[in-house]
Formats: structure tokens, sequence, C-alpha cells
């Protein structure tokens, strides 16, 4: 047992590369997040079935997902790195909590109904609706205090408040009640061609989109194509210059440098040096994280190995708290095998 605080995240292993949003929003504060708390990261497989998914790409991403978190910097001894679905129970626990989860409730879930809305109707699944709620069982299977996450995810970690303090006290003391961890100035990364919604692995068109695994070459050119505006001053204004506004935080936060030391420098100089400046700093940051992926993925064997450990590690935490919520439930304690 430590006395860290527990802390938990993950991300879904939806697309071959991460993108930049999900390295400033979620990445790096788990990275500066593990060294004082008792981390749990996963790579949630059963959250991206919610859609669609080839089976041999989701595969092939997971273990992607799995490098590019120890790549950027997750020490998969110091964290609990692994794969949601070699824990079953996550499944386990977020039936329990479907059985406690109001329809009108999970209906109000905001991700839910913009996904619905992007995939159409017929595709729709109960799995897409009941997503929060095995976002619930994640992070309460670990007693975790603290949620990482960028802003989009403030609801469903409101939700798995809400349940815990329901479970307990409808059944007794059983979770610890989560909070949300999230970095104001980074809490939402932009699309570069689209600079006023946010950038995601699932968006339609992925020209405004940084893949972490890109060629650099190919992320330099979509910097200098992001979109701003006809103003021309390298100045921080979120309302009206939302595209150099997104660009400067990006920069900000990847060269740990503060945004107004960045206007003075760029000051009367326009757009086309920010963004010389902005694509050297990115292409220099995920070039090394690039290549550390390519070794890693170059031993699948050894991977696996790390992924399996480190479920091992979680099972352990997990299944005490499966069993406690099982128990408080009223069902039979589970035959000896
Ligand atoms: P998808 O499009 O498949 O939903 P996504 O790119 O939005 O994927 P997730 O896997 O859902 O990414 O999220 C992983 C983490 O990255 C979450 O903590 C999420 O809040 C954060 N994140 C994702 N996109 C951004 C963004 N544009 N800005 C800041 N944080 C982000
Ligand atoms: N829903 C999250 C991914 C996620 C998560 C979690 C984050 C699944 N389970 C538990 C924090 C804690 C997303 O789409 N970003």
């Amino acid at each position: 047992m430590t006395d860290k605080t527990r802390l938990y995240s993950g991300m879904q292993p939806s697309a071959e590369s991460l993108q930049l949003g999900n390295y400033i929003g979620a990445l790096l504060n788990w990275k500066k997040l593990q060294e004082a708390n008792d981390a749990f990261f996963s790579i949630v497989d059963l959250h991206a079935i919610t859609v669609a998914q080839d089976p041999a790409l989701l595969r092939s991403n997971t273990r992607r997902t799995a490098a590019q978190y120890i790549a950027a910097g997750i020490d998969p001894s110091a964290s609990t790195l692994y794969v949601q679905s070699h824990v079953p129970a996550h499944a386990e626990l977020a039936w329990l909590l479907n059985t406690i989860t109001g329809f009108g409730e999970a209906s109000r879930m905001t991700q839910f109904k913009d996904k619905s809305l992007r995939h159409g109707s017929d595709s729709v699944t109960v799995g897409l609706f009941a997503y929060p709620v095995l976002m619930a069982a994640d992070i309460l299977l670990y007693d975790a205090k603290i949620v990482p996450v960028g802003e989009d995810q403030r609801q469903h970690v409101e939700l798995t408040r809400d349940l815990a303090a329901r479970f307990n006290s409808r059944f007794g003391e059983t979770f610890v009640i989560p909070e949300a961890d999230i970095v104001k100035e980074t809490a939402k990364i932009y699309d570069l061609q689209n600079p006023t919604s946010k950038m995601s692995k699932s968006a339609e068109s992925h020209a405004g989109v940084i893949w972490v695994l890109d060629e650099p070459s190919v992320t330099a050119k979509k910097i200098m194509r992001a979109v701003t505006d006809a103003d021309g001053g390298v100045v921080f204004d979120r309302e009206n210059k939302p595209g150099v506004a997104n660009l400067l935080t990006i920069y900000s936060v990847m060269a740990n440098r503060s945004i107004s030391s960045l206007e003075d420098e760029y000051a009367g100089r326009g757009y086309g040096d920010l963004k010389k400046g902005l694509a050297e700093v990115v292409t220099g940051t995920f070039g090394p994280i690039r290549e550390r992926v390519l070794e890693l993925l170059a031993d699948p064997a050894e991977l696996d190995r790390l992924l399996a450990q480190n479920a091992d590690r979680a099972a352990e935490v997990a299944n005490v708290t499966l069993a406690k919520a099982y128990d408080r439930v009223g069902l039979l304690p589970r035959p000896r095998r």
C-alpha cells in the first residue's frame, strides 16, 4: 500500500496515432502527475468499440497507443499502464452501475448526443449510450481521487461522482468520490482548420489535426496552413482571434514559454513567422517520440509482456473493489473454482 493519492485516466485506441490535443490535454499532464501520485492509465479498448472499429486495426491501434504513452514519458514501472479489456472487472462493475443509472440521466450526456448526431441514429448502440457508465466503473474500481482529463470529460466525471454517491447511500460506503483535474489553459486544443471545435482523433477531416506520429514535413505543412484571421496581429484573443489564440496556446505549452513572451517575440512579424516557429517546436518534440514508438513497436512481445504485467497489478486492485460492490448489492460470493 502506498500513501500516494490514487489517480486514474485513460484514452481510446481509436486511431493509429494520438493527436496534439491528447498530447497536450492529457499526456503532458499525466507525465507530470505520475511522480507524486499512484497513477493508473488505461487504454480503453472497450470504450473504443462503442463505435464501429475494424478488428485488426483495433488490435494494432491498442499496441500503438500503449507505445505512445510510454514514448511520451509514462513510465510503466512507476505507473500502472494497461489495457482495459485485460481486467474483466471493468465490464462487471459497469453492469452494476447500469442498474443505478437513470435513463434520463444518461440521455443528458452531451458527448452521447454529439456522437449520435455524428454517427446517425441507425448506428447508435446501447454500448455508446452506456459509455459514461463504463467510464465511471473504470474510475471507481481504483478508488481514484483525481481524474486528469480534458474539458470534454467533465460531465462524465460529474456522473461518476453522482453514481458513486448514490451507490454509497443505497448500499453503504463503498466508493471514493473522485474529482476531475482539468488544466484550464490546455483543457481544449482546437482543430487548426476549424479553431472553434475541439481537435479530435475522429474528426471528419484530418486537415486540421496534428498527429503525434506524422512525418515532420506533414506536420509542418498543416501548421503553416492553419486558419488564422485577416487582422495580422500576434495577440492572444480567444473571442475574436480563435485561430491565433490556439496557435499561441500550443506554442506556449510545448515550448514552456509564457504567452506574453511569444506575443512580444512575434509582434509585428506576422503569422508566417509564428507558424514557422511553432512548427519547429512541435516537430522537435514529436520527432523523438515517433522514433521511440517505432522502436517499441518493433518488439511487440516485450510490449505485450509489459502490458500483461501491468494488467495483473491493476486486476489486484480492481478485484477487491468489485468483490466489495457485489457483496453490498447482495450477490452471493463467487464459488471458488
Ligand atoms: P475521439 O475523437 O475518438 O473521441 P479524442 O481525440 O477526442 O478521441 P479521447 O481518446 O476521447 O480523444 O481522449 C483522450 C484524452 O485526451 C481525454 O482526457 C481528453 O479530454 C483529451 N483530449 C482529447 N482531445 C483534446 C483536445 N482537443 N484538447 C485537450 N484535451 C483533449
Ligand atoms: N472517456 C474518456 C476516456 C476514458 C477515461 C476513463 C478518462 C475512459 N475511461 C476513465 C478518465 C478516466 C475519453 O474519451 N477521453
